[in-house]
């Protein structure tokens, strides 16, 4: 393991909503709750704000209403967010080769492969300056921890938040990390916390003391060898830049072409649990099954199916194989047969004891709610046109706003841009011919897609009304008297009342 603290974590704060408020002033401050308003729908995340509330991801929509129901509901605009987190990765981008994405918003960088920093000192002044020009590039703040291995560098950053920077010094870790509970470790979700704590485990300081043998014991081999490795902070796992990459498969061939059907199955049965042996063994889980097919006349076929989240339960695997071969015709004879999985994911994000147990996946939020999304933001021209809360629109009289709600006819809008003062509200008819969908606005006025992009709208929306359109918003909105003496809270509320249909 390194001597210097330069492994930084970077962790955009309440990432969804903060670029909801940043696009909306009569948001900031305010209970920002973003995820799927179908009756389904969950918290994909909070804004601080609504966190004091206990609204948290994951959460069932209808739960956080009940907690939070003055605050502001909206649906994602995953695009939007993609624009900015690229704008986000590129700074950490120049910052060193070796950047790893874990989601949209967090990534690990490896300083020193970077020569950002070589000790504390410079280390510390190198996460500074990058929480600067991620405010500056896109008005939002980020976490940053800082430490000599991946393991600490995260827990640093949950503990800057939010908008702070935390730097665990090397030497420190083991003190730091005996009296903290194992579910700081990552790979122990709740299920293994439960195991661990039914059989006295509490602390990551218990697990050290524990030994490897019986953390083998309890979890299996992979699992209680990395944890006990955990629980001294020995983490020597390397940044790694394009893991996505990667992918784990395992494949046969036979000697004399298969042509029963059922005997098909049971292969590709095989081959999952042998992959996702593979997987476990390197610590990995992975969003992505893919099958190959060779057939009798050498005419290879790959399908392949993403699943909500990364998994390395052989039960997922086998049934998206099983579903996957479903698909692909297989008489005259098969000659080989393959399954791999990649879209792999450490095993720092999972809880690998709840998947070992067979339990189910629950939906993830993020997912089930760009499903919804994506079928709204296109609203379809003819007479039922949808305008999703949160989503963009422009009016040709009142310029750029918002869709605050809408429901029984009507929709209700907020005139404001990233860089006006709370702007008021209007209530149009659905079909009103004046209203459009319009593209999100950048966040700064000389950041994302102010005037640097190439035009491409559909990696960075942002960029779309970076030119031209802007002076007229702004225009618009002010010409429309932002102030309209009711308080920005009051809209929020406006919001949450007014289902979208
Ligand atoms: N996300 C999601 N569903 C989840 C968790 C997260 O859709 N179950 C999305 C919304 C989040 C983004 O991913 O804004 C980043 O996830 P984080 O876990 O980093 O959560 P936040 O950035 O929202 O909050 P913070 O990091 O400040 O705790
Ligand atoms: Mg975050």
């Amino acid at each position: 393991m390194r001597t210097a603290p330069t492994v930084l974590h970077l962790d955009m704060d309440a990432f969804f909503a903060s670029v909801e408020q940043a696009s909306k002033p009569s948001l900031r401050g305010k209970a920002v709750v973003v995820g799927g308003l179908g009756p389904r729908g969950v918290v994909a995340t909070a804004s601080y704000e609504a966190r004091v509330f206990g609204v948290r991801s994951a959460l069932p929509m209808a739960q956080a209403r009940r907690l939070a129901p003055n605050a502001a509901y909206l649906v994602p605009r995953f695009a939007f967010y993609r624009s900015i987190s690229e704008r986000v990765m590129e700074l950490l981008r120049a910052l060193s080769p070796l950047v790893e994405p874990l989601s949209l918003d967090e990534a690990f960088v490896d300083l020193e492969a970077g020569g950002a920093a070589w000790d504390e000192r410079s280390a510390r002044q190198a996460g500074a300056k990058l929480r600067a020009d991620i405010r500056a590039v896109t008005g939002l703040t980020g976490s940053v921890g800082l430490a000599a291995s991946k393991m600490l560098a995260k827990i640093a950053s949950e503990r800057a938040k939010p908008d702070g920077l935390v730097l665990i010094e090397p030497g420190t870790e083991q003190a730091l990390l005996a009296p903290l509970s194992v579910r700081t470790l990552p790979g122990v979700g709740p299920a293994t916390g439960d195991h661990l704590r039914r059989v006295g485990l509490h602390t990551v300081g218990d697990l050290a003391e524990a030994g490897e043998d019986e953390l083998v014991r309890l979890l299996g081999k992979a699992h209680g060898h990395a944890l006990y490795a955990m629980s001294l902070a020995r983490d020597d796992r390397s940044v790694v830049a394009e893991r996505e990459a990667k992918s784990v498969s395992v494949e046969d061939t036979y000697d004399v072409d298969i042509h029963d059907r059922v005997r098909v199955g049971v292969e590709v049965g095989r081959l999952a649990d042998r992959c996702v042996r593979r997987l476990r063994t390197a610590g990995l889980s992975g969003r992505t099954i893919v099958l190959k097919v060779r057939r009798y006349d050498f005419s290879t076929l790959t399908r392949s199916e993403t699943l909500r989240g990364p998994t390395d339960d052989p039960a997922v695997v086998r049934e998206a194989a099983a579903r996957l071969l479903d698909s692909v015709d297989t008489t005259g004879g098969v000659r080989l047969l393959g399954v791999g999985v990649s879209g792999l994911a450490d095993y720092t994000q999972e809880d690998l004891f709840a998947q070992a147990a067979g339990e189910r996946r629950k939906e993830l939020p993020g997912e089930e709610a760009e499903a919804a999304a994506s079928g709204e933001e296109r609203p379809q021209a003819g007479a039922e046109r949808r305008w999703p809360a949160g989503h963009d629109v422009r009016h040709s009289e009142y310029g750029h706003g918002w869709v605050q709600g809408s429901g029984l006819g009507r929709v209700t809008v907020r005139f404001e841009t990233p860089w006006s003062a709370p702007g008021r509200v209007r209530t149009f008819r659905t079909d009103d011919r004046a209203l459009h969908p319009a593209d999100p606005l950048p966040l700064t006025e000389r950041g994302p897609g102010d005037g640097e992009d190439s035009g491409d709208g559909e990696g960075d929306p942002s960029g779309q009304n970076g030119r031209g359109g802007d002076g007229r918003d702004a225009g618009g909105t002010r010409g429309g008297g932002p102030r309209d003496g009711r308080g920005p809270g009051a809209g929020a509320g406006a919001a949450a009342r007014v289902r979208p249909g």
